[in-house]
C-alpha cells in the first residue's frame, strides 16, 4: 500500500519533533553493490575481527532480511557535532570520542521509534534498525539523500557534517517519493588522510580497520606495539579525520555561534584515567557504561586506560604512577604486558614496580 505525500512528511515530522535531527526516504531493494563492497572489504582483511555488519554481508545489505515485504526504509541522522571543546583536568586525561560523550544513539532511537509508531498507527509494519549488525546505516542514510560519502568514508551531511549516528525503519509501507542520493562534495579537499595519525584511510575512501584506532581501542587481545604511541590519549574512539575535516569545521563554528543544536556534553570528553584503573572490576564496569566493550571484558578498558597513561609522559604524578603499578602483575596478561610497557615509557623501572608489589604483599603500605 502506497502512503500519501503527506503521510509520509508525518512520519518524517515525528521523528524530527522526537530526536532527529535530519530524516528521508529511500526504496529498501537489496544494495548488491555494497554487498560486494563488504565481502571485498572482509576477504582483502581491512575488516580485521569485526563481525558486525560483515558478519552476514547478505543479510546487512537487504533490509527485506529484517522485515519481509520491505518496501521503504525512513532513514534518521542526530547530530552530535561539539559546540565547545573543554580542556582537560587530571594530569593524565584520557579522551573520549565526541559520538560517545551522551547517548546520542538514545535520541536516535527515540526518533527511529517515533516514525515506527506513526506507521503502525497507520496499519503498517516497522522495525527499527540502528548500529547493529543488521543493515549497512551508511548506505540507507546515501540513499536517502541525507549526505555524501566523505574520503574518510563518513556520511556527510551539508547541515550537520559528519557529526551524526544514524538508523532506519524498514516498512512495508511504499512511498512515491524518490530520494536522490547526494553527490560528492569533497571535491579537491583530501584533509581527512593526512591527518589521520595512523594512515589508516584509503585513496578508494575505504578505512583499513587494523589501523584504524576507533577499532583498535576495542578490539580485544593487546593493542599491537606499532600503534601504542598513536592511541595518545585516546580510550574509546578517534575523531582526527572528522575535526580536520572542513565541512565539520564549518558546522561546529556555525553551532557556537548560534548556540543551536546544543550537542557534545563537555563533562564527558575527558576522564580521569587514573582514578578509574584505581576503580574495582564492577565499579569500571559501570563506568564504562554504555560504550562497546566485548564480552563485556573489563580487562579491554583497563588496558585502554594504561597505555593512555603511559603516553601521558606524567611521571610526577603519583596517581599516574599508582594506577601503573597496581597493574603490573594482574592477573590479565593482556593488562598486566600493557601495564608494564606503560612503566617503562614512564621511565619507571620494571623492577622497581615488582618491588612495590612485593612491599603490598608484605603489607606495606602501597603508595608509592
Ligand atoms: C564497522 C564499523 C566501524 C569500523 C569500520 C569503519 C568503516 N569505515 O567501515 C570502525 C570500528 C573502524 C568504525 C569507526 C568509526 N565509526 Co563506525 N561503524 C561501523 C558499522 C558497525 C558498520 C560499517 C560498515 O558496514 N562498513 C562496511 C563498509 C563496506 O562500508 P563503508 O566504508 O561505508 O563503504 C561504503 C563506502 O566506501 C561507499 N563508497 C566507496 N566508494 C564510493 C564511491 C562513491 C562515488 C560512492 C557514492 C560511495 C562509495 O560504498 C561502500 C558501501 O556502502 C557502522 C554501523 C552500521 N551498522 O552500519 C558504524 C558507523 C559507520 N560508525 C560510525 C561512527 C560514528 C564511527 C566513528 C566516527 C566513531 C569514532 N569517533 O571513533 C569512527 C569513524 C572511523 C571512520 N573514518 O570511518 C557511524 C557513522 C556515522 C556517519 N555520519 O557516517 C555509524 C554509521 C554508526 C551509526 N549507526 O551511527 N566503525
Ligand atoms: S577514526 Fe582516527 S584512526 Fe580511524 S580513520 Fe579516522 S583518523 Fe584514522
Ligand atoms: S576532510 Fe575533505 S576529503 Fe575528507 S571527508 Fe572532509 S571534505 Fe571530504
Amino acid at each position: 500500500m502506497t502512503l500519501a505525500e503527506e503521510a509520509r512528511r508525518s512520519v518524517l515530522d515525528a521523528g524530527l519533533a522526537a530526536g532527529l535531527s535530519a530524516a528521508g526516504t529511500c526504496t529498501a531493494r537489496a544494495w548488491d553493490g555494497t554487498r560486494a563492497v563488504v565481502e571485498a572489504r572482509r576477504r582483502g582483511g581491512l575488516a580485521d575481527t569485526m563481525a558486525f555488519t560483515y558478519r552476514n554481508p547478505v543479510r546487512s545489505t537487504d533490509p527485506s532480511r529484517l522485515l519481509r515485504g520491505a518496501a521503504t526504509l525512513f532513514v534518521g541522522a542526530t547530530g552530535y557535532a561539539p559546540a565547545s571543546v573543554p580542556a582537560p583536568e587530571a594530569p593524565a586525561s584520557a579522551r573520549v570520542g565526541w559520538y560517545a560523550t551522551d547517548d546520542f544513539y538514545a535520541q536516535l532511537r527515540a526518533g527511529l521509534d517515533a516514525m515506527a509508531g506513526v506507521l503502525r498507527r497507520l496499519g503498517f509494519r516497522a522495525v527499527v534498525v540502528a548500529d547493529d549488525n543488521g543493515l549497512v546505516d551508511r548506505e540507507a542514510a546515501w540513499r536517502a539523500g541525507l549526505g555524501w560519502y566523505g574520503r574518510n568514508s563518513l556520511l556527510l551531511s551539508p547541515k550537520l557534517g559528519s557529526w551524526t549516528v544514524l538508523g532506519s525503519v524498514v516498512t512495508d509501507a511504499s512511498v512515491a517519493h524518490v530520494a536522490q542520493p547526494m553527490a560528492d562534495r569533497c571535491g579537491a579537499c583530501t584533509a581527512c588522510g593526512p591527518a589521520c595519525p595512523t594512515g589508516a584511510i584509503g585513496a578508494d575512501r575505504s578505512v583499513d580497520a587494523r589501523r584504524c584506532l576507533a577499532w583498535i581501542v576495542q578490539r580485544p587481545g593487546p593493542i599491537p606495539l606499532d600503534l601504542r604511541s598513536a592511541v595518545g590519549d585516546r580510550v574509546y574512539g578517534c575523531d582526527e579525520c572528522q575535526e580536520a575535516c572542513p565541512p565539520n569545521q564549518a558546522v561546529v563554528v556555525r553551532l557556537s555561534r548560534s548556540g543551536g543544536l546544543a550537542v557534545g556534553a563537555a563533562p564527558g570528553r575527558w576522564i580521569d584515567a587514573a582514578a578509574w584503573l584505581l576503580l574495582g572490576d564492577d565499579d569500571l564496569a559501570e563506568a564504562w557504561g554504555r560504550w562497546y566493550l566485548p564480552a563485556r571484558d573489563v580487562g579491554i578498558a583497563r588496558r585502554n586506560l594504561l597505555v593512555v597513561l603511559g603516553n601521558s609522559g606524567a611521571a610526577s604524578s603519583t596517581a599516574v604512577v599508582r594506577a601503573v603499578r597496581a597493574h603490573v602483575d594482574h592477573p590479565d596478561p593482556v593488562v598486566a604486558e600493557q601495564a608494564r610497557w606503560s612503566a617503562e615509557r614512564l621511565g619507571m623501572a620494571v623492577a622497581d614496580a615488582d618491588a612495590w608489589h612485593e612491599h603490598r604483599r608484605s603489607g606495606e603500605d602501597g603508595a608509592p
